[in-house]
């Protein structure tokens, strides 16, 4: 729905972030931001659903669309998260291509195609985690543009810069505004995201579980909110946000690790995912947290459903059972 009442000099412009897991998708657009919208770790395949988040720069809206890290797997959950990389460039303005300079560029890049499996359009690359290099100088980023320019003929140009320092973050942030187009705003003023908080919630408690677990648990985990109910701050009834939500394992074993000793691990990922609700809902939040085994949620179509990933074309058949 368009909104009405618009300043005639809104500009616009809607660009995907792509990339392989763990290229800084999300902390640049955190940078951007100016806050934590989106979750962070040092695990790759953090990500897992395509997701607006905006900022405007006098009357110019920039619309970022987070994707997942485009990888390969022949499991359902992540040929859907790679669906949801496509599906989040479907129709942009503009792509940015991260690729994370630590590591050998051109490779990354040959690997982001294979498993991109769409054409892209306007693209430009950004070169991430400047700061990890030393004798950055030295680096033949020009001659890595070229090669990539190769496999990816929409590429425009390219930057190099750190999303955790802000290194010419600047620069980057100037030529996308200068690339909007008159036009009306998506979202009204002050609207952060097209997902609500109760997605952010679960997306909250699953970033401090990736923090709590280590190993491959992570990935074997889904958070679902079974329910949330908001404050009421009426006078005479002052009620606190109340959310109810269930990390699914795949394993008993791993239902056993995520409660930890005594309780310790879910009490840890409560406590720590409850704070960063609060943060954003700016009230108190009672936050119940559940650990239910659910094996193989990963093919059940009921649960990556719940979870926001629809089938793709490269779908396989996956199991009906309700978890
Ligand atoms: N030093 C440094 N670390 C960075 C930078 N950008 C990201 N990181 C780190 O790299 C890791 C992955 O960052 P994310 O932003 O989650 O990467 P992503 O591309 O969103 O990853 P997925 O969601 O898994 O696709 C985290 O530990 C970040 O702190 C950077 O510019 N410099
Ligand atoms: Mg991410």
């Amino acid at each position: 729905m368009l909104l009405t009442d618009q300043h005639p000099h809104n500009k616009h412009i809607t660009v995907a972030l792509l990339g392989k897991p763990n290229a800084g998708k999300s902390t640049l657009i955190n940078y951007l931001l100016g806050f934590d919208l989106s979750i962070v770790s040092s695990k790759p395949q953090t990500t897992r659903n395509h997701f607006h988040c905006n900022f405007t720069v006098d009357r110019t809206e920039v619309v970022l669309v987070d994707t997942p890290g485009v990888h390969s797997s022949g499991q359902e959950l992540n040929v859907r998260m790679n669906g949801q990389a496509i599906f989040g460039s479907e129709g942009v303005d503009l792509n940015l291509l991260l690729i994370d300079c630590t590591k050998d560029v051109v490779s990354e890049c040959k690997n982001f195609i294979k498993e991109f499996k769409s054409e892209l359009t306007k693209t430009w690359v950004v070169f991430t985690k400047a700061d990890r290099v030393e004798n950055i100088e030295q680096k033949d980023f020009n001659g890595f543009f070229e090669k990539i320019k190769e496999m990816i003929p929409a590429c425009e140009k390219y930057f190099v810069i750190s999303g955790k320092e802000g290194t010419n973050v600047h620069l980057l942030t100037g030529e996308i505004c200068d690339q909007a187009q008159p036009g009306p705003h998506l979202y009204p003023d002050g609207a952060v995201s097209n997902k609500n908080e109760r997605f952010f919630a679960s997306e909250y408690i699953r970033e401090q579980a990736f923090n709590a677990l280590k190993d491959e648990l992570p990935y074997e985990l889904a958070v679902v909110v079974d329910e949330y109910y908001d404050a009421q701050n009426k006078p005479g009834q002052k009620v606190d946000t109340k959310i109810s939500a269930t990390i699914l394992v795949n394993r008993p074993s791993q239902r056993a690790i995520v409660v930890g000793a005594k309780g310790s691990v879910i009490k840890e990922i409560g406590t720590n995912a409850r704070k960063k609700i609060e943060d954003m809902v700016g009230n108190k939040v009672h936050l119940n947290l559940h650990v239910k085994v659910s094996p193989k949620w990963f093919k059940n179509n009921y649960v990556l459903d719940e979870i926001g990933l629809p089938r793709t074309q490269h779908s396989k058949r996956v199991w009906r059972k309700r978890s």
